[in-house]
């Protein structure tokens, strides 16, 4: 019963040139098909690093299932699913937080690290979603606020405690993924404050960028954003397992 409920809600409406509509289909079965990866993974690694790639799961696992809402809102209203990528942002965003933490937790990360970063992506998100939705004839000011908490993750991870811990670490491999990550900060997240610069009312881009494409925009980007994040600790888990012992061999 559930099943066919379940398969019988999407095959209706998807229209062949509903190319932003592909996209969410894509999307859910990338995030998904990740999580499933991430998971078997787990198995492979060290035992410091199976939590690293338990949050990466997670993370693309929460992403599939707001996609599997967020395809069908889609195709029935033919609009953005706003709320539905701000209740995943609110749920993936601090997880992200909390991967830059589990990996320099070797290297002398303290909870405060973990807690500042967390507190600057509510800011950044709670304070988008209000100019977004509920404020949206001020979403110049809240975009600013909002602004201000992204800023306080890019510093932490360019220029302050996260980015001196990561190199006094003088693990190279360590310092190659730390690096990846924080310029999928700096130029994958990018993309969020672009397409709300597109809102109608007062955004800076306004009719610069139609809503309809920051929806295919924020598809791409998503799954770069968070596939590729998971993929970048993966790959450390991987490759710092290889030079520890390659350390021991020598
Ligand atoms: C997987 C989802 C991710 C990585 C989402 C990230 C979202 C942002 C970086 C959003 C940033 C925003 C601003 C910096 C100002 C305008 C409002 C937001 C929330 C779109």
């Amino acid at each position: 019963m559930l099943i066919t409920s379940i398969l019988a809600a999407n095959v209706n409406g998807l229209a062949a040139n509903d190319y932003v509509g592909f996209t969410f289909f894509i999307g859910f079965m990338a995030m998904f098909a990740a999580s499933v990866f991430f998971f078997m993974e787990i198995n492979r690694v060290e035992g410091k690093w199976k939590t690293s790639l338990l949050i990466s799961g997670l993370i693309t696992m929460i992403a599939a299932a707001h996609y599997w809402y967020m395809r069908d809102y889609w195709l029935a209203t033919g609009t953005s699913p706003t709320q539905f990528r701000y209740i995943d942002w609110i749920l993936t965003v601090p997880l992200m937080c909390v991967e830059f933490y589990l990996i320099l937790k070797a290297f002398g990360a303290k909870m405060d690290l973990l807690w500042k970063m967390i507190f600057y992506s509510l800011v950044m998100l709670i304070f988008g979603y209000l100019g977004e939705t509920v404020y949206r004839n001020n979403s110049v000011l809240w975009g600013i606020l909002s602004t201000l908490g992204y800023v306080g993750i890019l510093y932490e991870v360019w220029l302050g405690s996260a980015r001196q811990l990561a190199k006094s670490s003088n693990d190279p491999v360590l310092l190659n993924a730390f690096s990846a990550l924080a310029w999928f900060v700096l130029v994958g997240w990018a993309i969020y404050p672009i397409g709300y610069m597109a809102i109608e009312t007062d955004g800076w881009l306004r009719g610069v960028i139609a809503i309809k494409n920051m929806d295919l925009i924020y598809n791409i980007g998503d799954a770069i954003n968070k596939i590729g994040f998971g993929l970048v600790i993966y790959g450390l888990a991987v490759n710092s397992k290889q030079s520890a012992s390659q350390a021991v061999a020598a």
